[in-house]
């Protein structure tokens, strides 16, 4: 049970990094494949997957494709549901889904000023 994640370079896009970690910290199977995200390949490489435009997408086993960083949680949470994506305790369930939450829509004037750069 493999699954399919296409992602742009972790070093430059939070999104793809955060794409690629679900799989890699809960240890679910997954066969990485990098897109043209920053050398003009992006749309033809995702192309397959459409209507997915952006990175990271994720394609399941049986085929289905679920973009979205929050979506792609979601989905890995209720396919393994003894993998612990979200805590067992729900108050903690409840601080986590908070952060989650201000991570993915909040931070607007941070990103923007922080663009992410790991190699420097
Ligand atoms: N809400 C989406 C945002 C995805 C997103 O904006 N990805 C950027 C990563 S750098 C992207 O694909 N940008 C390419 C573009 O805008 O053409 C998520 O969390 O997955």
């Amino acid at each position: 049970m493999t699954y399919d994640l296409f992602i742009g370079d972790r070093a430059y896009s939070s999104w793809s990094l955060r794409g690629w970690l679900m799989f890699a910290a809960f240890d679910i199977p997954v066969r990485t494949h990098m897109v043209g995200l920053y050398s003009g390949t992006m749309a033809k490489d995702l192309a397959p997957l459409a209507p997915a435009r952006l990175v990271p997408v994720m394609r399941t086993p049986g085929g289905m494709v679920v973009g979205d960083t929050l979506a792609i949680a979601e989905t890995l949470a209720e396919r393994h549901p003894d993998a612990g994506l979200w805590p067992a305790d729900p108050a903690s369930r409840t601080f986590a889904r908070w952060l989650v939450a201000e991570m993915h829509a909040g931070f607007t004037a941070l990103r923007a000023a922080c663009p992410m750069q790991l190699l420097r």
